[in-house]
């Protein structure tokens, strides 16, 4: 299945990584930090549909045009801004988190790739959670993360309340919800937030190796390992135990495993090929 051609407001891009191919996603309205509008929406969830569903692309990679990775939602919307005006009636956030957030978040968390997000700048509201939603997120030193919602008046959203204790722990998530402060990239990497933060001249060229290795690698290993890392969290330990054991049943009969081992013992370098 083609690519779609989503010109304007996500750039799809298809880049040989040997082994398999990349497929790099800008988010591109940089005039409002790629903020969120309805459009985006739809645009970002048919890349990732089409990427998902092209057996040829093994990594997805998410960037923003411009200075900004992605501001969160667009504020000034009118399909989703409140109308300033006394007497206006509310606009239905639940239904706007319904309709966008949610099949977003559930979409990233159940591609067949690994997703890398490759933060070029600031990440705030809903574009900070986005990025926290990818199997790895490397940063340029300039980049900096904003859980922004509380300085409106909403809670973390885009599976914020989530991610944010179970990848720092409550008192470092509620210290960054509560307050809303700017979180420069190094200072994510330092807190575990992020996997990585390098000079903003190495951003592209860090995320593109990162994703060429991660193509090269056993795709559904790297897709169950993430799978059953979520489903631990609300697991007990013998329950997850039966997961993997559940997922490493399946994993042993395919034909990655018997690639893995055989490279192994021909001491060879491994073609991986299930996706
Ligand atoms: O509908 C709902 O609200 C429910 C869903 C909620 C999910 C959310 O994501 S809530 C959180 C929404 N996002 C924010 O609150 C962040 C708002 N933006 C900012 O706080 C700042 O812009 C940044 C800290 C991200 C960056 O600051 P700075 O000084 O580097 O840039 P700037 O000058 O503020 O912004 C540059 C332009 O981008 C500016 O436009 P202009 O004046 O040059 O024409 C600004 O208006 C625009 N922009 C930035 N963020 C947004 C935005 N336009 C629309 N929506 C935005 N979120």
């Amino acid at each position: 299945m083609p690519l779609p051609d989503t010109p304007g407001l996500v750039l799809s891009s298809l880049a040989d990584a040997g082994a398999g191919r990349v497929c790099t996603l800008t988010l591109n309205r940089p005039a409002q930090l790629n903020a969120f509008n309805g459009e985006l929406h739809e645009a970002l969830m048919a890349a990732l549909d089409a990427a998902a569903a092209d057996a040829r692309v093994r990594c997805v990679v998410i960037t923003g045009a411009g200075r900004g990775f992605c501001a969160g939602q667009d504020l000034a919307d009118p399909a989703a801004a409140p109308e300033l005006a006394p007497g206006a009636p509310p606009k239905d956030l639940g239904g706007l988190i319904e309709r966008h957030y949610r099949p977003l978040v559930q979409r990233l968390r159940t591609m067949p790739v690994p997703v890398v997000a490759a933060v070029n700048g600031v990440a705030a509201g809903a574009g900070a959670n986005l990025a926290l939603c990818c199997d790895l997120v490397v940063a340029a030193r300039s980049a900096s993360f904003i859980q922004a919602f509380a300085k409106i008046g909403l809670v973390p959203d885009t599976g914020g309340t989530w991610l944010l204790p179970r990848l720092v722990g409550r008192a470092r998530a509620l210290g960054l919800a509560l307050l809303g402060d700017k979180l420069p990239a190094e200072q994510a990497q330092q807190l575990g937030l992020i996997w990585q933060c390098v000079d903003d001249d190495q951003l592209a060229t860090t995320a593109a190796a990162l994703a060429a290795r991660l193509a090269a690698m056993p795709t559904r290993a790297l897709v169950a390992t993430r799978q059953a890392m979520d489903a631990a969290g609300t697991m007990d330990l013998s329950t997850a135990l039966d997961e993997e054991a559940h997922l490493q049943r399946d994993l042993g009969r395919a034909h990655d495993y018997l690639e893995g081992v055989a490279a192994f013992r021909e001491k060879r370098a491994p073609r991986f090929s299930d996706r």
